[in-house]
């Protein structure tokens, strides 16, 4: 089989071949050496300057996807090294992270220099750049990556000015029933179906979104925004149905719309081990399909990363020009 790039109203498929999956692995592998922290500058520059050893078909497929996400603003890489061999069970501790340097760390931080750079938000699981998407006990009905119910569409970190412009969720292990499904939207689907009056309220600024208790901000919301912004005919959408609130009644009447959509035009899909699914988080929502955790270290684990595609503009939130955003 060939590492082969499909395309079509579905997400953008990459599957990376045997060859090509032993050969990030072993690019993987030497960042993966014991020791190493991946929150190191030092370990990251390593990682940026191994991503153009990465096999060239990945490396062009991703170079084309940073450019063009495509109509459903998200694409999938099947086939990558997580370093199955040695897998630790699932953590199921809350803000859980992934420090060490290991193999699956190795390809998202890799990925993210090819795609931008890897970023992370210092009140968000301590800054980590590799975090730990897994169920929580006690946290079932959070609408966070660490509960189990279904999580609604959202633009990632929607309040933040600095949000990612990519998130990346790479797949370590799936959950026991298979059923747990990463959900996607892209606006650029969604728009040829709203009404004008919708439309019109959300290029409005008529819409708060409040900052995650995570983030310790005490529920502060952003300015009145809108959803919709840049190119009418091609725009970014910002918005989370758990966090933003309308102002107007039309705008109310807007959102409820775009939540039908949303569910109207959504993708699933179910992730297993050495699935990397990267959302452009510009013009693509995301979610996930409710699922039943046991917490017996065999529970669904996914890692992510958050990159941002021009560091620079986020300079006054980075102390020292590194990674993490205040
Ligand atoms: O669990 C998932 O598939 C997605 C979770 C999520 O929204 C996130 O980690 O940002
Ligand atoms: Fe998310």
């Amino acid at each position: 089989m060939e590492t082969t790039l499909q395309t079509g109203a579905q997400p953008l498929i990459l599957t990376v071949d045997a060859d090509d999956s032993l050969l990030t692995e072993r690019v993987a592998a030497e960042l993966a050496a014991p020791g190493a922290l991946v929150d190191d500058p030092e370990w990251l520059a390593r990682a940026r300057r191994a991503w153009s050893d990465l096999p060239t078909e990945l490396v062009a497929g991703l170079r084309e996807f940073r450019k063009d996400s495509g109509p459903t603003g998200s694409m999938l890489v099947r086939g990558l090294p997580v370093g199955h061999a040695t897998l630790p069970p699932t953590p199921g501790k809350p803000g859980s992270v992934q420090r060490e340097a290991t193999v699956s760390a190795a390809v998202l931080a890799m990925v993210a220099s090819g795609l931008g750079d890897p970023a992370a938000y210092r009140p968000e699981k301590t800054g980590a750049i590799v975090q730990d998407v897994v169920p929580v006990p006690g946290q079932e009905d959070y609408q966070s990556n660490a509960g189990s119910v279904l999580l609604t569409f959202h633009t990632e970190n929607a309040f933040h000015p600095h949000r990612p412009d990519f998130v990346m969720l790479l797949c370590l292990r799936a959950d026991h029933e298979g059923v747990a499904g990463l959900r996607t939207a892209c606006i650029r689907e969604v728009l040829p179906l709203l009404t004008e009056e919708s439309r019109q309220a959300l290029f409005s600024k008529e819409f708060i979104t409040a900052a995650p208790p995570s983030f310790g901000l005490d529920g502060v919301g952003t300015e009145p925004q809108a959803v919709l912004h840049g190119a009418v005919e091609d725009p970014d959408i910002c918005v989370d149905l758990s966090a933003t609130e309308p102002t107007t009644v039309r705008a109310k009447e807007a959102m409820a719309e775009l939540q039908e959509l949303f569910d109207r035009t959504a993708q699933t899909v179910r992730l297993v081990p050495g699935d990397l699914a990267i959302v452009d988080n510009r013009v693509t929502v995301h979610g996930r399909t409710p699922f039943r955790p046991r917490y017996d270290g065999q529970d669904r684990w996914l890692q992510r990363t958050f990159v941002l595609t021009d560091l620079r503009r986020s300079r006054e939130h980075r102390d020292g020009d590194g990674h993490v955003l205040d």
